[in-house]
């Protein structure tokens, strides 16, 4: 059998091909992705950060987070400010190839080291003036924090933890990827008020939404809220897994959770 192409399929293969040259030439405009967006345009402190870390200068960094100015900050804003946008243009600029995975962990890296040289201030500070969280509050709430199992990507659950703490919460982080049955058990040990519960990469999404209907069979279950990428990018996802709440940055997070516990 030999191979026929009529008129109209030849028209449409010219099409296909004029069409797939010109994506090789002029790729898909990198506004679309949201993983290109340059998210460091007019914010010389995450500039600073991030370029002094991807020149290995960790002390500098680290001075940079110390210094008046960035200590003006509140924690949130620190973590919405500096590390959130100098971790996305990392992600960014490995993305287009332009370091190496090796630069990106030690970015990480010494990001993560840095977050804890914060912890001596802000919670001391906080611990001593005792829950000072939404009104109506009067018992300190405890939070569980985890990543979806499977889940690498600890840090943005890491900072909603660690806002809670500074706040006054009770806090247990149990970072990355969290088996299901571990945390079941953990809430039940624990009692918690809140869980907390993140995803970066899209297919987490349905372990995260098994969780919570299983969380939801312990008595007096805690109240969730999700987050992460997917549950920005697709603003009513949350419901649709049975959470009670999102939020897509820190301050967000611990406002929500708190009037969520209010009207408990
Ligand atoms: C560091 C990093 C890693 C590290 C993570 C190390 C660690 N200890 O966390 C490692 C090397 C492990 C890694 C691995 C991978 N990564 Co990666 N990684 C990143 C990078 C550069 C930074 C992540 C980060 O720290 N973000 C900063 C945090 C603070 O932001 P965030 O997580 O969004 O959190 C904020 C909000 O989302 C929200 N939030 C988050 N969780 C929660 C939870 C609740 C309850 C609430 C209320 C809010 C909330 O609040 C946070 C604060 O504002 C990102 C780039 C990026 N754009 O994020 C890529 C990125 C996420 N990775 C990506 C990819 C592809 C991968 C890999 C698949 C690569 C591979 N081929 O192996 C693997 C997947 C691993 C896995 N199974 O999870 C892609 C994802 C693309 C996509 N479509 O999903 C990204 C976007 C890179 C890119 N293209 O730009 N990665």
């Amino acid at each position: 059998m030999g191979f026929s192409a009529s008129k109209e399929d030849i028209h449409a293969l010219i099409g296909w091909f004029s069409k797939a040259a010109d994506l090789l030439e002029h790729p898909i405009a990198d506004s679309l992705n949201p993983y290109l967006v340059q998210e460091l345009k007019g914010n010389p402190s995450a500039n600073l950060f991030l370029n002094a870390l991807l020149e290995g200068k960790r002390d500098f960094a680290l001075s940079i987070v110390h210094s008046d100015e960035v200590q003006g900050f509140g924690l949130e804003e620190m973590y919405d400010r500096i590390f959130v946008p100098s971790q996305r243009e990392l992600g960014r600029l490995w993305h287009l190839g332009k370091i190496s995975v090796a630069q990106e962990h030690f970015v990480t890296a010494a990001t993560q080291v840095i977050i804890s040289s914060l912890y001596e201030s802000f919670f001391k500070a906080h611990s001593s003036l005792g829950f000072s969280g939404g009104s109506g509050l009067s018992k300190k709430p405890v939070m569980i924090a985890a990543c979806a199992q499977g889940e690498l990507h600890e840090l943005g659950i890491r900072m909603i933890a660690d806002t809670f703490h500074a706040r006054g919460w009770d806090t247990i982080f149990l970072g990355a990827n969290v088996p299901e049955g571990d945390l079941l058990k953990e809430i039940r040990r624990t009692k918690p008020d809140f869980l907390s519960l993140s995803a970066t990469i899209s297919p987490h999404v349905a372990w995260i939404e098994r969780a919570i209907t299983e969380v939801r069979q312990i008595e007096s279950p805690p109240k969730v809220l999700v987050g992460g990428r997917p549950f920005f990018t697709s603003p009513d996802l949350w419901r649709k897994v049975g959470a009670d709440g999102t939020a897509k940055d820190c301050a967000h997070a611990l406002a929500i959770a708190e009037t969520i516990l209010v009207s408990a």
